[in-house]
């Protein structure tokens, strides 16, 4: 329920947009009432963010601490408004006030506190856990600049920074009060003290500040209000410090603190960039873990050894790894612990979350770096690695030969995953396939010391943000179908099967697409100055660029098509849309080379006028939360065509289908699951599968040359990007596909996925087939709910 009326909300954000403007209502700009909405809202949420920390200092409940280098949370205002039940009637108010509420919702900026799947996860994770009424929290790192905003220049990607705070950001609380002091560098200094015991002495560190900025994350209907906790890096004021510094190397420590919580990270395959991204990991865990543990003594009044009783600690991916040595250090050096104890408190505090198997991801940090950076921490990385080492000689000795293989140094460098798999009492994967291939391959000799450890919890998405937010209609269309229950419980989605012939039913549906797709298409039109044919097939693929993802292959299909239809203009195929939406890495030229490439494709097939239309290409660029949330309730089909074995999960794809596409997928990350739920009828599954792929690789008999000279088609789009057809010669992609005999084997794939979208095709003709498979898609995408994996990683990793 809420107090609000529309009319008692028009009132208030007449006032409230008043107050803040200074001017009267008529006169405000649509940022200044979109202020005046936050205002509101804020007002609501501090009353229960209050009562949720009075419920959660008084009731002792055990606490998720979800540590992350990243957050995509998106956009707030919506989804708060959602939150509180105030959606509707802010949508009316609005509308009674002359306003179209979208226009003022889009003056909010999106944080750009992530690049992809694993940033967008974490923000979908802490939606549930509100949701689901468990204490979860996150800690993370306020960057004043997110991810670059792209922009294509000449169809090329050119980054601008993305410096999201030039306007306050409404949702966050600065806690100066609860700011914790951390050191870096020096040398550490050891004496015994008066019984004999060593002790730790920090010498000459630099010291900074983190400075909390909190921002709430609201459940849904439910009145918890849980908190999402950013850092800011800034100098230490005390006179001490000042004193102690030289002016310049004071104003060069200023500087460099100024850097930690700068700008996120696109990548770090730059050298320069090693050094400030060990920083920032190592500033966003130990001011984590200085409040963990600081809240854990003012509220518990009992020794430490109870600490994992009460907290549990995930860490998303490797980047907070360093929390482990942390940890100990804490417990060791300022709270008196001997290893022994202090291993044990850590251990079962700690779970690690691994979100790819891509090599190039898997952290390892030159020792010299850490030991100058973070002396004391790498002595205690060392002794974890000494004893774990000789563990494994005495206790494993089928594994000698294997030592360096398994150790967390080795070869000068410290080699993240491994730390936090031997630190942590669960290791998980985030879709069954990903998990199996940890368990059997990637980290075989791990899941065999530790077969207990590793398990799976297949990646979820919040269903309010990504249909009940997203896509209004068809959120009422289920409702009035099946009741709202499937808001609190979206299991029950699978009720809408008994509705797979309900004629009327499926012509809403259709109906609703379209709505949808004319919106995009005006979008589009507004964007980027193409105009799309609303009636075609959108063929959707939204996601990073990277070779794994395969959008060459994607536009090699779409040069297919293109062929064809110059070779045939009077081809009987259902027109197109192509939509990709993607950042590359800056550093990344192949993935720059294939966004340039997609655009000049798109500049010949847009304007060519034999082909009639029958096929288009868009490329949007700048993508992030809220362009996905504009885009994703309009997609026919779902690309989710990675080499298998090389998705971890994907994230995207349950969104499409929540939103009723059909995907076309290889048998990878969470795709599989979705067939295992929808029945192989209702997706397009092609290529390889990921045993095949090893299968290859291993005997190393795949020959991708021999492939392009025998099939005809892949000939002529080879040639054709080589020689400049489109209007540049790609000669890159041409020579690296094949100098490096195709390692994502696109053109192996090549055929099966031409043929399967030939099978696309010809089933979008049959209107009400695509419809009950759309349906089927629906129904079966509860079980993708981020309320479902929290539940999992609840009850069986967090035991709360
Ligand atoms: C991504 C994976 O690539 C994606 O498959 C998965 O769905 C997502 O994490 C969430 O688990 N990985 C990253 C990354 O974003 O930076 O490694």
């Amino acid at each position: 329920m809420t107090k609000w009326t529309v009319d008692t909300l028009m009132e208030a954000i007449i006032k409230s947009t008043e107050a803040l403007s200074g001017h009267p209502f008529k006169e405000a700009s649509k940022e200044q009432i979109y202020k005046g909405i936050c205002e509101i809202v804020k007002l609501e949420v501090n009353r229960q963010w209050e009562k949720t920390n009075r419920k959660y200092n008084n009731k002792q409940p055990k606490q998720v601490y979800y540590l992350s280098m990243e957050f995509l949370i998106g956009g707030l205002l919506k989804s708060n408004l959602l939150n509180q039940n105030m959606l509707h009637i802010c949508n009316e108010a609005l509308t009674k006030l002359e306003f179209s509420p979208d226009e003022i919702y889009k003056q909010e900026r999106d944080p750009g506190l992530g690049n992809g799947g694993l940033g967008r996860l974490a923000a979908c994770f802490l939606d549930s856990m509100a949701s689901l009424n468990y204490p979860g929290h996150g800690f993370g790192i306020r960057y004043r600049y997110g991810l670059f905003e792209q922009r294509l220049i000449n169809g090329y990607q050119t980054e601008l920074p993305d410096y999201w705070l030039d306007n306050p950001y409404p949702w966050e609380w600065k806690k100066d009060d609860e700011a914790v002091e951390l050191e870096f560098g020096g040398t550490v200094q050891m004496e015994r003290d008066n019984n004999g015991e060593l002790v730790f002495q920090y010498i000459n560190t630099d010291k900074v500040r983190a400075v909390p900025y909190d921002i709430p994350i609201l459940g849904y209907q439910n009145e918890v209000v849980n908190t999402l906790r950013l850092w800011s890096a800034e100098p230490i004021s005390s006179r001490e410090q000042r004193e102690f510094n030289q002016y310049y190397h004071q104003l060069d420590h200023h500087h460099s603190i100024d850097q930690i919580s700068g700008f996120l990270y696109p990548d770090d395959s730059s050298e320069e960039g090693k050094l400030l991204r060990i920083k920032q990991q190592y500033f966003l865990v130990a001011a984590s873990l200085k409040n963990i543990i600081s809240n854990f003594k003012s509220n518990m009044k009992k020794s430490l050894k109870h600490l994992p009783k009460k907290a549990v600690i995930q860490i998303n991916d490797t980047h907070p790894t360093l929390a482990i040595p942390e940890m100990l250090r804490l417990l060791m050096d300022e709270e008196g612990f001997g290893w022994d104890d202090a291993w044990e408190i850590t251990t079962n505090i700690f779970a690690y979350t691994n979100h790819t198997i891509m090599s190039e991801a898997l952290e390892k940090w030159p020792v010299d770096m850490i030991r100058n950076l973070l002396p004391r921490i790498y002595m205690i990385i060392d002794e974890i690695n000494e004893r774990f080492c000789q563990g494994l000689w005495f206790n494993q000795p089928q594994l000698r030969d294997q030592i360096p293989q398994l150790a967390v140094i080795a070869d000068n460098q410290i080699h993240m995953a491994r730390l936090a798999i031997i630190s942590s009492f669960s290791v998980n994967g985030v879709a069954k396939l990903h998990t199996e291939i940890l368990k059997t391959q990637e980290m075989k000799e791990f899941n065999q010391l530790f077969p207990k450890r590793f398990n799976n919890k297949t990646n979820g998405i919040t269903h309010r943000r990504w249909l009940l937010m997203v896509n209004p209609k068809l959120s009422e269309l289920i409702t009035e179908t099946i009741s709202p229950a499937w808001i609190l419980r979206p299991r029950e989605l699978t009720h809408l099967i008994r509705h797979i012939k309900d004629q009327p039913l499926l012509d809403r549906l259709n109906q609703i697409k379209r709505e949808n797709k004319i919106e995009l298409a005006k979008f589009i039109q507004q964007s980027t100055g193409i105009l799309v044919d609303d009636h075609s097939i959108f063929d959707v693929q939204i996601k990073r660029l990277h070779e794994y993802k395969r959008q060459l292959l994607n536009i090699f299909h779409v040069i297919y098509l293109y062929n064809e239809l110059k070779d045939t203009p009077s081809l009987d195929i259902t027109p197109r849309t192509f939509i990709f939406a993607a950042k590359a890495a800056p550093s990344y030229y192949f993935a720059k080379e294939v966004i340039k490439l997609i655009n000049t494709v798109a500049d010949i097939v847009n304007y060519d006028p034999s082909i009639k239309g029958k096929l288009k290409v868009v490329f949007l660029e700048n993508y992030n939360v809220s362009l996905a949330e504009k885009i994703i309730p309009a997609v026919d089909l779902s690309e989710q065509i990675s080499t298998a074995g090389k998705e971890a999960s994907g994230t995207g794809n349950m969104k499409m289908m929540m939103n009723g596409a059909l995907t076309i997928g290889t048998l990878d990350g969470a795709n599989i699951e979705m067939k295992d739920l929808v029945n192989r009828s209702n997706i397009f599954l092609f290529g390889l599968t990921a045993d095949q792929v090893q299968e290859y690789y291993h005997n190393g008999d795949y020959q991708a040359t021999e492939i392009y000279q025998t099939d005809e088609r892949l000939t002529q789009i080879m040639h054709q990007i080589r020689d400049g057809f489109f209007g540049q010669e790609f000669n890159d992609i041409y020579y690296h596909l094949l100098s490096s005999n195709d390692p994502y084997f696109i053109l192996k794939d090549f055929d099966d996925y031409v043929e399967t979208h030939q099978f696309v095709d010809q089933t979008y003709r049959n209107s009400n087939k695509w419809l009950s498979k759309s349906l089927v898609n629906i129904a079966h995408s509860g079980k993708f709910s981020s309320d479902r994996t929290i539940r999992e990683y609840a009850t069986s990793i967090w035991k709360l």
